[in-house]
């Protein structure tokens, strides 16, 4: 798909309705979503909707502009992939959105404005654990903050490091290098039902955790990786964080930026919630432990938690009078 021109600058759109990032109109994007970061993920995910089987999900670079019966898959000019078609009968998309909070925002606003009716959103990703799930396991979100990189602090060229007791005062005070946010609460509803379908789905031996998700603004200096190239002032960025929060089970980039745009949602005029939430993730590395997933688990994990969200994102209903008259047909 090409770039169109677009009117209405405030919120543009091109002559047929497409929105300017990712690129769907009203009718191409269900109200049930699973969003993913990796186009990858969204094409294995799309194999398991009804008539999926014949795409070959190891080779997605291929689907990215596809279209079938049963599925289409579409890939807008700023790389979204979205990938919508029924399962188990109830029509569904899976949304690969690429990393970052920034990515999420584009998503959560485009997608809000084309589809009618409330919007049930999981995000399944992959994330660090600082706490107690191993590489391998899943961590379901209970509540997530953002942690983000205090540019200010960082404003004057002063290179010396914090010890421990500064870097714990300023943060506190909230003038550290890093800022972190209040929490959001993800859906309880939808959030039991992920729990429920990921217990009955995931291989022998992977644990389900819940707990609270920290998304970062980076992948490096706001998660504590020590990056000698820059001046970072993260060495007590763990302990901080985990002392402060002794929930705290999750380090990954995106789902604040879902739940907290779900919080911020105005409801429906029907007086219904706008949009409901939950998150997990696969577990890649331990954080603390310094651990890194099999390569060959997370093929066969990945596959398992795909058809446990599936399920979870199907199983809260949604009143059919709220849904666009259209659903039927997506
Ligand atoms: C970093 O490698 C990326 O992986 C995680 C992080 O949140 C970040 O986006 O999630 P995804 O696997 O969904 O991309």
């Amino acid at each position: 798909m090409g770039l169109h021109a677009m009117t209405n600058a405030n919120f543009p759109v091109d002559a047929e309705g497409h929105t300017y990032h990712v690129g769907v109109k009203p009718g191409e994007v269900a109200n049930r979503i699973i969003t993913v970061g990796d186009p990858a993920r969204a094409i294995l995910i799309g194999s398991y909707l009804d008539g999926g089987n014949v795409i070959d999900a190891t080779n997605f670079k291929k689907y990215l502009n596809y279209v079938s019966k049963d599925i289409v898959i579409k890939t807008s000019p700023r790389l979204f992939t979205t990938v919508t078609g029924r399962y188990k009968g109830v029509p569904v998309s899976i949304v690969a959105i690429g990393m970052g909070v920034p990515m999420m925002d584009f998503f959560v606003r485009e997608v809000r404005a084309v589809v009618q009716g409330p919007l049930h959103i999981i995000r399944f990703g992959s994330c660090g654990s600082l706490g107690r799930a191993r590489a391998g396991d899943m961590i379901v979100a209970t509540d997530s903050m953002a942690c983000s990189r205090n540019y200010n602090y960082f404003h004057n060229d002063e290179d010396k490091e914090l010890s421990e007791t500064e870097f714990a005062e300023l943060m506190v005070k909230g003038e550290g290098p890093y800022t972190v946010s209040t929490t959001c609460p993800a859906d309880a509803e939808l959030t039991d039902a992920l729990v429920a379908a990921l217990h009955s789905h995931v291989p022998t031996g992977v644990e389900v955790h819940k707990g609270l998700d920290i998304t970062a603004d980076s992948f490096y200096s706001s998660q504590a990786r020590q990056d000698p190239a820059f001046r970072d002032q993260n060495a007590h960025l763990f302990t901080y964080l985990t002392e402060a929060y002794p929930t705290a089970e999750c380090l990954q980039m995106e789902s604040f930026g879902l739940l907290h745009l779900a919080k911020s949602a105005r409801p429906l005029a029907s007086g219904s919630k706008s949009i409901r939430t939950a998150a997990c993730a696969m577990v890649f590395a331990h954080r603390v432990q310094n651990t890194w997933v099999d390569p060959a688990l997370v093929e066969v994990l990945q596959a398992k938690a795909s058809f446990a969200i599936l399920d979870a994102v199907i199983a809260v209903e949604i009143d059919a009078k709220e849904l666009h008259p259209e659903e039927g047909s997506v």
